[in-house]
Parts: structure tokens; C-alpha cells; sequence
């Protein structure tokens, strides 16, 4: 099967299949290879591709786009406050983050269980999709059809990469790509793997890098995924930046994302953002990457509540560094030797 992006299909079969579904239990429902790019996907992201590339953006949309656990519901957030809650105090701060700014490739990670249903985790945008539109029939892909009819600017989150996304995004909106020290994401996505249920990861932390360093992670391979979006860099809808100059330096980003976005806040409106959307203050208010079940209310069993517990839920730790009491002096040795080969293309330095 072709994709409109050009890609092929592959499914992921034999002793590969086997592997995955050893250490990500919740993978047995089958998974896809995207040609040329190896990137991995869910099988079931077939159903949805060609609606989430050809994807209509709108002057003055921005999505934010970063590979997975870089940094985009931090900048989601800062991004919707900037645009749409300067002076926060608009009272739809208080939506779920997905309804604010949908994840356009969400349904994917929620399909509906029968052809015509609704999976529980999709049922606010679903009850949410109904109120604004009472005639509008729901469609099978949701998140898309939902990020379709939120009024612009719209705020959007994604984690695929430019190959599998409109060719005309830059073109006809802007794009925030967020990229981290692959160290403190690899630390950070296991700990993911391990808590949402949509993954079920069961192996050890070795087990786990060993996957990042084959480019054999969900939504993966890294690098590529990063190459393509240097590739646009000096494209003027596109606005590159890291999560630890973020993390550094609130203020300074917030004022280059100021001017990207042509937001014209001021420097006190700036500040209060930068407080208002620390890592802190954003777990405080609970807002998650995916949904806020709890505040929500719906009893939807998206989290491996015990790790999650222990461990710590989506907003871990919300550091730079953090890889250092996490990856034994072994585990280091083998991502700075993937780092370093990777690199070598690549006009940039991580921090730390
Ligand atoms: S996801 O699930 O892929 O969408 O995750 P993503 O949002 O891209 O990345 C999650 C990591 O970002 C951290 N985070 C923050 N750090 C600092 N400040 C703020 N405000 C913030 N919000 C989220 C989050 O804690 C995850 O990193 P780790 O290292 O696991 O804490």
C-alpha cells in the first residue's frame, strides 16, 4: 500500500513483530514501517495518514512539532497562552490541552473499538466536537476532523515528522519544532513507555536505549526526523529551538517565539508566561500531553497508575540532564557513540 506522502507500507512481521511485542505488550494489535524513513508507526496509522497530510493549514496556524518527549506540551501550552490567553485570564485555559490544541495524529493512539463507535478516550472531543457543530457527522478520524473545524489560528501537535505532514505546512502556517538532548530522551520516553498503557513497555532500560539506538522506537528514527527539520531551518515560518535553552533562558525564548509568532506582548506579559508555563506551574495545574482525565472527570485507564505513581506521571521531572543519574557509564558510552555518528551531518550541539 502507497500513502500520499509516497511512502510504502510495511508491516512489521517475524521475529521483529516478535520482539516488539515482547517488550511493548500493547503493540500486538500490529505494527507499520513507513519506506523510505523506517519510521514506525501503529498499524493502524494507515487509516489516518493520508487524512492528517492532506490536511488543510490556515494563514496563521502554528504547529508545534517535536519527536516524541522533546518538549511539546510545554510548548503547546506556551505557544496557546502567547496566542490566545496573553494576559491569562481567558477561561478556556481551563480545557484540556488537546481540546485547546489538538494532537492531530491522536486517533491513531485511540482508535475507536467498532467502526461507528467512539473510543472512551476520545468521548470530550467527540462531546466537544458535537456542541460547536450539532449538524456535523463524526467521521472516523476525530482529532482530524476536530482540528479541522477549531476556528484559526489554530495551535497543533504533532509528533510525525515533515515527510508525513502536508508539503504545504510551512507555506501555509508556521511550525515550532523542539529538539532535546537525545540523552534526556531516551530517559524520558522509557519512562512514557512504561506508564501509558498505548505502549506497555515491560523490558529494562537497557533493552529500551538499545531500541533508540536502532531507530526502532515508535515514531523513530530520531535523527532523520530531526535532519528533516534542519533541512528547513532558514525557512521563515519555521522556528527551530531546543528545550534546554528553553529551560535556561525562559525569557530569551519566549521573546524569539514573540517575534516569530508576531504576538507583540510586551516584556511583563512575557514573564508572567514564562512563570505561568514552568514546569511547576504546568504540573500544578495538571495539564498532560494527552488528556486531563482528572479533571476531566471520565474514567478512561490511559496510565499504569502503580508506575506512575512511583515513578511519576507525564510531567516527570521537566529537567536538562537528568539522563546523568539514569544511564549507567555503559548505556552512556553507547548513546554518545550513536551521537557522535549522527552528528557528524548535523549543524548542531546539544547542551549537557
Ligand atoms: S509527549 O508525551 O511526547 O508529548 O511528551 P513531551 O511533552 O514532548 O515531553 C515531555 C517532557 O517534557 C517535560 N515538560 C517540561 N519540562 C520543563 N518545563 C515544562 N513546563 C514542561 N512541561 C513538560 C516533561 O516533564 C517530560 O520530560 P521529563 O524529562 O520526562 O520530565
Amino acid at each position: 500500500m502507497k500513502l500520499l506522502s509516497g511512502h510504502e507500507v510495511i508491516p512489521v512481521e517475524g521475529a521483529e513483530r516478535e520482539r516488539q511485542v515482547k517488550h511493548f505488550e500493547a503493540y500486538a494489535p500490529g505494527l507499520i514501517r513507513l519506506m523510505p524513513g523506517r519510521w514506525l508507526m501503529h498499524a493502524v496509522y494507515q487509516e489516518y495518514a493520508d487524512k492528517i497530510y492532506s490536511f488543510k493549514y490556515k494563514k496563521g496556524d502554528v504547529t508545534v512539532m517535536t519527536w516524541p518527549k522533546c518538549g511539546t506540551t510545554w510548548m503547546q501550552e506556551t505557544v496557546w497562552t502567547m496566542m490566545k490567553n496573553p494576559n491569562l485570564n481567558n477561561p478556556d485555559a481551563q480545557l484540556p490541552l488537546c481540546v485547546r490544541a489538538p494532537f492531530i495524529e491522536l486517533d491513531v493512539f485511540s482508535p475507536p473499538p467498532d467502526p461507528g463507535e467512539v473510543a472512551p478516550s476520545n468521548a470530550h472531543i467527540s462531546a466537544t466536537l458535537k456542541r460547536l457543530h450539532p449538524d456535523e457527522a463524526l467521521g472516523d478520524a476525530v482529532h482530524v476532523q476536530y482540528a479541522a473545524l477549531c476556528p484559526s489560528p489554530r495551535v497543533i501537535k504533532t509528533h510525525l515528522p515533515f515527510s508525513l505532514m502536508s508539503p504545504a505546512i510551512l507555506d501555509e502556517s508556521k511550525v515550532v519544532y523542539v529538539a532535546r538532548n537525545p540523552k534526556d530522551v531516551v530517559v524520558s520516553y522509557h519512562h512514557h513507555s512504561k506508564i501509558v498503557k498505548g505502549h506497555d513497555f515491560v523490558g529494562t532500560l537497557e533493552e529500551f536505549v538499545q531500541y533508540f539506538v536502532d531507530d526502532d522506537l515508535m515514531y523513530g528514527p530520531y535523527w532523520l526526523h530531526l535532519k528533516e527539520a534542519l533541512e528547513r531551518r532558514n525557512h521563515p515560518n519555521l522556528h527551530f529551538m531546543f528545550f534546554e535553552d528553553m529551560k535556561a533562558n525562559p525569557l530569551e525564548e519566549l521573546k524569539k517565539l514573540d517575534a516569530f509568532l508576531r504576538t507583540n506582548l510586551s516584556e511583563e506579559q512575557l514573564g508572567a508566561i514564562a512563570k505561568y508555563t514552568s514546569f511547576e506551574q504546568m504540573k500544578t495545574r495538571g495539564v498532560t500531553p494527552i488528556l486531563n482525565f482528572e479533571r476531566s472527570g471520565a474514567k478512561v485507564d490511559v496510565l499504569n497508575e502503580d508506575i506512575a505513581q512511583k515513578e511519576g506521571g507525564f510531567l516527570r521531572k521537566g529537567k536538562t540532564g537528568d539522563w546523568k543519574n539514569k544511564l549507567t557509564p555503559e548505556l552512556e558510552a553507547e548513546v554518545d557513540k550513536w551521537i557522535q555518528k549522527n552528528l557528524n551531518d548535523l549543524d548542531i550541539t546539544f547542551r549537557y
